[in-house]
């Protein structure tokens, strides 16, 4: 699915991560090729430029939070900018307690009717009393196509092949179904003799049946031309929601996507084949973490956020002036553990930081687990002035966390190296060599 995208997408990171200093240069080139890729797949130009623009201010106005390269920060504002253009979270919102109304629009061929089938059958699975209306008087063999659809699912139809006014069927439906069903899906045709009655055919059925939403179907591999599209629809009848079909081809599915900006409405569902049960919900972060070929972007996200925190000044010149206790370094510890379940995320994104052993990492997590239960052991006078920690007060903090001798004379000796090499080290230097403490 989306083949071009995904891979236009997934050179351009790679090759800003192969590059070894990441300047302006590297930045503006990053911003090209994803343009470029973009615009390949469909993507309205307009839109691409857009993108690629916030992508760029971004990435050279904006300082990567401590803990973060440049390169994983230009990634994560890359899948923050695409997940904006996909509308952001939270899909079609519908109460079990009323009769919910939605009238599919969508142009000849979008997959109108299959969509209609396909989620009469999603929410009567979900425990949703479904009716389906079939309001196309055009197409000879419509509302067969509806009933046979439905059937499979059990779902009743409403229709009328006497009535040639598709708003009085659509009303007429509606009146049917209220009080008895949960959630009512409206059919509306897609042939017309001209666009222009097509869309006001729209019109009066969205002004007669007044739905909760009306649902744009469009068809994923029509290209450039979804924008305008999604755009005279809107305009004639305000779009809810959008429904993406046929993504499951050979689709570029970027001229589809850009709908959802042309209209400002979110994409609800995908269809990703002929069969009534390939539909998917959407949810932007997953969707733009698959198509940039990484895995739990969100979580990362979350963490690149929360890396800012990592460095605490006043810590720091407390450590620099000498003054360095055990409860430092214990929230050290719990900083450098952050960062290496971050590291490890990163690790999964094929060719990215590539230095990380997952193994070392947990070696290490272990070690500070370790250190952890020794220092919550000693009382707070050792806490504070660890020098005076002799013989017998580390037999006793050993038995105390259930430790070996050797595992707080090791804590001791990071102590010691830490506070040696904090005194000859200036203040970045410093918060690098911490992170990295736990990584030996
Ligand atoms: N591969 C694939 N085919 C689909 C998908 N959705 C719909 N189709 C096919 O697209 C064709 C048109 O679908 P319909 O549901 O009849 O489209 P429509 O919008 O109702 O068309 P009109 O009623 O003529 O306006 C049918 O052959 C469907 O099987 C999909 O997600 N993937
Ligand atoms: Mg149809």
């Amino acid at each position: 699915m989306l083949d071009s995208l995904r891979e236009g997408l997934q050179a351009a990171v790679r090759k800003l991560v192969g590059t070894n200093v990441v300047d302006e240069k590297a930045v503006k080139e990053f911003v090209r090729d994803l343009q470029r890729t973009l615009i390949q797949s469909d993507v309205n130009v307009r839109i691409a430029l857009e993108v690629s623009e916030r992508v760029q201010k971004r990435a050279l106005e904006e300082k990567a939070p401590g803990g973060v390269t440049k390169k994983d920060q230009i990634v994560s504002i890359l899948y923050e900018e695409l997940a904006r253009l996909l509308g952001g979270e939270g899909g079609l919102q519908l109460s079990k307690d009323k009769t919910n109304i939605l009238v599919m629009l969508g142009v000849q061929g979008s997959g109108k009717t299959t969509v209609t089938a396909k989620l009469a059958r999603f929410y009567s699975k979900r425990g949703f009393k479904v009716g389906v209306v079939a309001a196309d008087t055009f197409r000879p063999g419509a509302v067969a196509q509806l009933k046979t659809l439905a059937a499979s699912s059990g779902v009743d139809v409403y229709s009328d092949e006497k009535e040639k006014d598709a708003v009085k069927i659509a009303k007429e439906g509606r009146k049917q179904f209220e009080g008895t069903k949960s959630l009512v899906i409206i059919d509306t045709a897609g042939r017309h003799k001209e666009e222009k009655g097509l869309l006001q055919e729209m019109k009066e059925v969205v002004g007669g049946v007044k739905p909760d939403a009306t649902i744009l179907v469009i068809d994923g591999t029509i290209g450039q031309q979804c924008y305008n599209q999604a755009l005279a629809f809107h305009q004639a009848a305000p779009v809810g929601g959008i429904i993406v079909t046929k993504l499951d081809g050979a689709a570029k599915g970027g001229g589809a996507l850009a709908a959802s900006a042309a209209t400002g409405a979110r994409i609800f569902f995908i269809g990703t084949g002929e069969r009534i049960d390939d539909l998917e919900e959407f949810v932007p972060t997953r969707f733009v973490g698959r198509l940039l070929g990484m895995g739990d972007l969100k979580a990362l996200m979350d963490m690149v956020r929360d890396a800012d925190v990592i460095v605490d000044e006043k810590m720091t010149q407390r450590m620099m002036s000498g003054k360095m206790t055990m409860n430092d370094l214990l929230v050290q510890f719990d900083q450098m553990k952050k960062f290496g379940s971050m590291k490890k995320l990163l690790e999964r994104i094929p060719g990215f930081s590539g230095q990380v052993d997952s193994k070392e990492l947990d070696k290490a997590e272990d070690r500070v687990k370790v250190y952890k239960s020794i220092i919550q052991s000693m009382t707070e006078e050792e806490k504070t002035d660890p020098e005076r920690i002799n013989s017998s007060r580390l037999r006793r903090i050993a038995k105390g966390s259930g430790r070996t001798d050797k595992d707080v004379r090791e804590l001791l000796a990071r102590y010691k190296q830490m506070k040696s090499l904090v005194k000859t080290s200036k203040g970045r230097e410093l918060r690098q060599m911490m992170r990295r403490l736990g990584e030996q």
